[in-house]
C-alpha cells in the first residue's frame, strides 16, 4: 500500500465548545495525522479554531487517566471497575444511613451538556442519589437564562436564539463570540456571520467593559461599568415607551404586562442611569432608537450580563427589548429552534419544564431551580456544621475549585469531606480531593450527537458521528459509570430496589436507544412507518457531515405550548427591581477597582492547559489593568501585581491595555494549576493564578442565586522586587 491509501479520514463534530464544528481527521492506522475543518460540514463549512488540535492532545495525553484509581497513603492505587464502582455505591450508602440523604452531593460540570449519553445518564445518576443537594456548573454560567425563559415563556429550554445571519443590527451585551465561538447562540465561523452583518449594510454595536475581540468587528464599541447592564436595559426601554417605538405587532394578543414593565422603566431614564452605567445619556437614547427602527434586530446578551449580580434581570430584560420591539420570534430577530430531538416539546407541561424556589439551601436559604441549588453554596453547605450537612460529594466532568466563586474555600471544604468520587480523566485540582477517581473514555472513543447544541443553534441542524476508536479494552464510557453507580446503589439499599418495569428500563434504554427514539419519534422524525421520509438515527450515521434543516422559523403562540402566553413581567423579576434603583443611590460608594473576566481562544475553560500546544506562546494569565489606574497606583507593565478581595489575594503580571475601562482590571479563568497533588504536567509548567480564589461566593444574582463574577471589588498594589 502506498503512503497515501492507507490514511484514513473520520468525519465528527468537535464537542469542546458550544460551536459543534465538524473536523476531519486523517489517520494511519490508529495515528492521528492531522485534524481540518470539514469544508463538507453544511453548518460550519470548514472552519475550526486552534483548540481542534485539543482532540489528538487530550486522547493521546499521557497525563490522562484510563483506569480507576483510589487515593491510598503512598499515592494512587490502580483497582478495578467493579471494585471502584461498588465502593462509591456502598459509601454512598452508608454515609446516607448515618446522616440521611442530604448528607451527599452532586456536581456536575460542563462537558456533561457536551456528550448525549453523559447528559442521559448524568440525570440517572442524579434520581438514584436521591439528594436534594445537587448542583452544576449552570449556576456559574447561564442560569440567569433558564429562569427568564422558564418565567417569560413556560420552559427552561425556550431559550430565544440570535439570529444573526437575517439581522440588520446586533447588540452585544457581555459576550465576545470571536473569542469564545458563541454561546447560547451555537454558531460555527462566527467571525464571517458577523463580518456579513455589516457587509449587508447592517450594524454591530458592543457594549462592554473591555474593548474585546468582538469590539473589532463591530461598528461601535461603549464601555460600560460591570454589573449596570440591567439599568441601560430599562433605560433603552424607557425610551421606547416614552418615544412611542413600541411595536409589539403579531405577539400583542399572546402577551401579558405590557403596563408593568412600562411603569417599572419609568424610574429610569437615560440620564438617571448614566452616571452609573457610565454610558451618556445621549448614546443610550441613540442604541434604543437604532434598535427600534431597525428592519430587524437583536441582543446577544452572554456571560457578562448573566454571571453578574442583576443576572435575571438582564436575561428578562433582554427579552422584553426583543418583544416590545417586534423582534421576537421574526426573522433577524431573537428565535427558537425546531431541533430533531426536542427537549422542549416532549417536556412542554411537565416538572422538567422548570420549577423555581420550591425549596431553599440549607445555609443561607437560596432558591432551587429545576432541581438543583446554586454552586456558590456548595462550599458552605459543607463547612458549616449541623443537620443536613454535606459529608460526601461525586463530581462528574467538572472542576468547581477554579471554576466557581470563591474556589479557595471549596477547595479546603473538600478536605473535609468523608467521602468524594469524581468521574473525571484527570487528576485536576479538584478530582485530587476524591477517595475515587472513575476515569472515563474520551469523545473520540464514542459517538456524538448534540442534544443541547442543536437547540441553541441559529440554524435548524442535526448530526450524529460514530466513535473514531473502539474504545480500549477494560474502559467505561461516562454513560456506563453513572449509570453503573446508579445500579449499585440500588443492589446496596433496599430501600432503592427497582421494580421489574425499572429493571428493564435500566437494561434496555441505553442512552444510545433514547436518541434513536428521540430521534424516530421527534418532530422530524420517520414514526413507526419503516418507508416514511422522516429521521432515524440509522439516517443520521449515513450522513457524517451533517444535515442541514434551514433557517430557523417563526414558530410562535404554538411553541409556547397550550395555553401558555408570554409574561413579559413575572412577578420574582419585578420584585427584584427596587434592588436594582437601590444601585443608583449605591453608585457613588463603588470600590475604585472592579475585577471583570475574560476568555482565550485557545482556553477551555479550566481543562485543555495540559496541551503543550494550546498553552505555549505568549503568557496569558494576566491581569488588564487601563494605564491611567496603572500609573495612579505606580504600576508598570509587566509588573508582578497583588490583587486582594474580600475572598482571597492572588498573584499575577500585570499588563497595561487602554481596551479595559479605567477602573476595571480584568484576569481569563480557569488557571491556578499550581496546587499540588495534581497530575498535569503541562499545565503545572503554566500554572497562572485562579480568578476564583478572589471572586465572592457571598455576592449572587438575587432571583437565581448564579454566581456574580463580573465587578468584584479588588486592590491590586505592586509586589517588591
Ligand atoms: N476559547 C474559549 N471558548 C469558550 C470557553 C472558553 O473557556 N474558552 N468557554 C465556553 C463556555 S463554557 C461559555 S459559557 C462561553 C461564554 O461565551 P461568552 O459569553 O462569549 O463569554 P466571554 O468570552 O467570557 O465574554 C464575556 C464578555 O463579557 C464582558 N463582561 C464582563 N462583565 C460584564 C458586564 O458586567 N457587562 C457587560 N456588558 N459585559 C461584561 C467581558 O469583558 C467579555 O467581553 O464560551 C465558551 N467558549
Ligand atoms: N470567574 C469565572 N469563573 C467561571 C467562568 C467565568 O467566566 N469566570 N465561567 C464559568 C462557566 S461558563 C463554566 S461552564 C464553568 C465550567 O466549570 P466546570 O464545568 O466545573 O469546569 P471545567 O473547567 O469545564 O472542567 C471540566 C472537567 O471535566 C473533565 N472532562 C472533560 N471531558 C470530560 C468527559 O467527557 N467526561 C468527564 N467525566 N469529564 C470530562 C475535565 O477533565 C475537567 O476536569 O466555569 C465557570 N467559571
Ligand atoms: S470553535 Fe474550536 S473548539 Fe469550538 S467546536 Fe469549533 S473547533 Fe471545536
Ligand atoms: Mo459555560
Amino acid at each position: 500500500m502506498s503512503a497515501e491509501t492507507d490514511v484514513r479520514h473520520h468525519y465528527r463534530t468537535c464537542h469542546l465548545c458550544e460551536a459543534i464544528c465538524g473536523v476531519e481527521i486523517r489517520l494511519r492506522g490508529s495515528e492521528i495525522l492531522s485534524i481540518r475543518g470539514d469544508p463538507d460540514d453544511p453548518f460550519s463549512r470548514g472552519h475550526i479554531c486552534p483548540k481542534a488540535v485539543g482532540l489528538k492532545d487530550v486522547h493521546e495525553d499521557v497525563d490522562r487517566l484510563r483506569y480507576p484509581v483510589r487515593r491510598a497513603a503512598g499515592g494512587w492505587q490502580r483497582i478495578g471497575w467493579d471494585e471502584a464502582i461498588d465502593e462509591v455505591a456502598q459509601r454512598i450508602v452508608a454515609i446516607q444511613a448515618e446522616y440521611g440523604q442530604d448528607a451527599v452531593a452532586l456536581y456536575l460540570g460542563n462537558p456533561t451538556v457536551h456528550s448525549y449519553s453523559a447528559l442521559l445518564s448524568s440525570a440517572v445518576l442524579s434520581r438514584a442519589l436521591r439528594t436534594r443537594n445537587r448542583f452544576s456548573a449552570t449556576s456559574v454560567d447561564q442560569l440567569p437564562h433558564h429562569i427568564a425563559a422558564y418565567l417569560m415563556f413556560g420552559h427552561q429550554f425556550l431559550l430565544p436564539i440570535p439570529d444573526i445571519d437575517r439581522t440588520h443590527y446586533l447588540l452585544v451585551l457581555g459576550a465576545n463570540p470571536v473569542a469564545s465561538n458563541g454561546s447560547l447562540m451555537t454558531a460555527p465561523d462566527v467571525a464571517h456571520r458577523l463580518k456579513a452583518i455589516r457587509a449587508r449594510g447592517g450594524q454591530i454595536i458592543v457594549i462592554d467593559p473591555r474593548r474585546n475581540e468582538t469590539a473589532a468587528l463591530a461598528d461601535r464599541h461603549h464601555f460600560i461599568r460591570p454589573g449596570t447592564d440591567a439599568l441601560l436595559l430599562f433605560a433603552m426601554i424607557h425610551v421606547l415607551f416614552d418615544e412611542r417605538r413600541v411595536a409589539l405587532g403579531r405577539l400583542l394578543p399572546t402577551t401579558d404586562g405590557i403596563g408593568t414593565v412600562e411603569r417599572l422603566a419609568a424610574r429610569f431614564s437615560p440620564e438617571t442611569v448614566a452616571g452609573t452605567t457610565g454610558m451618556p445619556a445621549e448614546e443610550i437614547r441613540t442604541v434604543a432608537r437604532e434598535f427600534a427602527s431597525a428592519a430587524t434586530a437583536v441582543c446577544h446578551g452572554r456571560i457578562g450580563t448573566s454571571t453578574q449580580g442583576f443576572g435575571s434581570l438582564c436575561q428578562w430584560l433582554i427579552q422584553v427589548l426583543h418583544v416590545l420591539t417586534g423582534n421576537l420570534d421574526r426573522p433577524g430577530g431573537a428565535m427558537f429552534t425546531a431541533p430533531a430531538f426536542d427537549l422542549v416539546g416532549r417536556t412542554q407541561g411537565t416538572s422538567q419544564a422548570g420549577h423555581y424556589d420550591r425549596r431553599r439551601t440549607r445555609v443561607r436559604g437560596l432558591p432551587e431551580f429545576g432541581g438543583e441549588f446554586p454552586v456558590a453554596t456548595l462550599a458552605e453547605e459543607i463547612d458549616t456544621p449541623g443537620k443536613g450537612q454535606v459529608r460526601a460529594l461525586v463530581t462528574s466532568a467538572g472542576n468547581p475549585v477554579l471554576s466557581t466563586p470563591n474556589g479557595a474555600r471549596l477547595d479546603r471544604a473538600l478536605g473535609g469531606l468523608e467521602f468524594m468520587a469524581s468521574v473525571d480523566f484527570y487528576i485536576n485540582e479538584t478530582t485530587r480531593h476524591a477517595n475515587i477517581i472513575l476515569p472515563p473514555t474520551f469523545a473520540l472513543e464514542r459517538d456524538h450527537y448534540d442534544l443541547i447544541f442543536h437547540l441553541l443553534a441559529i440554524r435548524n441542524t442535526a448530526k450524529y458521528s460514530l466513535p473514531l476508536f473502539a474504545p480500549p479494552p477494560d474502559t467505561r464510557h461516562d454513560w456506563q459509570i453513572l449509570q453503573g453507580i446508579a445500579a449499585r446503589l440500588a443492589a446496596h439499599d433496599p430501600k432503592r430496589r427497582p421494580g421489574p418495569v425499572e429493571r428493564l428500563r435500566a437494561r434496555w434504554l441505553t442512552p444510545k436507544r433514547v436518541l434513536a427514539l428521540g430521534l424516530r419519534f421527534g418532530p422530524r422524525g420517520a414514526g413507526w412507518n419503516p418507508l416514511a421520509k422522516g429521521l432515524t438515527l440509522a439516517k443520521l450515521a449515513s450522513l457524517p457531515h451533517g444535515l442541514d434543516l434551514g433557517p430557523l422559523q417563526p414558530c410562535l403562540p404554538d411553541r409556547l405550548g397550550p395555553g401558555v402566553r408570554i409574561q413579559l413581567a413575572p412577578a420574582p423579576l419585578v420584585a427584584d427591581v427596587d434592588r436594582l434603583t437601590r444601585e443608583l443611590s449605591d453608585a457613588a460608594t463603588k470600590p475604585s477597582l472592579q475585577l471583570i473576566g475574560r476568555r482565550d481562544l485557545r482556553s477551555n475553560n479550566s481543562w485543555m492547559h495540559n496541551s503543550q500546544r494550546l498553552v505555549k506562546g505568549p503568557r496569558r494569565c494576566t491581569l488588564l489593568m487601563h494605564p491611567t489606574d496603572a500609573a495612579r497606583l505606580g504600576i508598570g507593565d509587566s509588573a508582578r501585581v497583588s490583587v486582594r478581595s474580600r475572598a482571597g489575594a492572588i498573584a499575577v503580571d500585570a499588563e497595561l491595555s487602554d481596551a479595559v475601562m479605567p477602573g476595571v482590571v480584568c484576569l481569563p479563568h480557569g488557571w491556578g494549576h499550581d496546587r499540588p497533588g495534581t497530575r498535569l504536567s503541562v499545565a503545572n509548567a503554566h500554572p497562572g493564578a485562579s480568578i476564583n480564589d478572589l471572586t465572592d461566593e457571598l455576592v449572587v444574582d438575587a432571583v437565581s442565586g448564579n454566581a456574580a463574577f463580573s465587578g468584584v471589588p479588588v486592590t491590586v498594589e505592586a509586589i517588591a522586587n
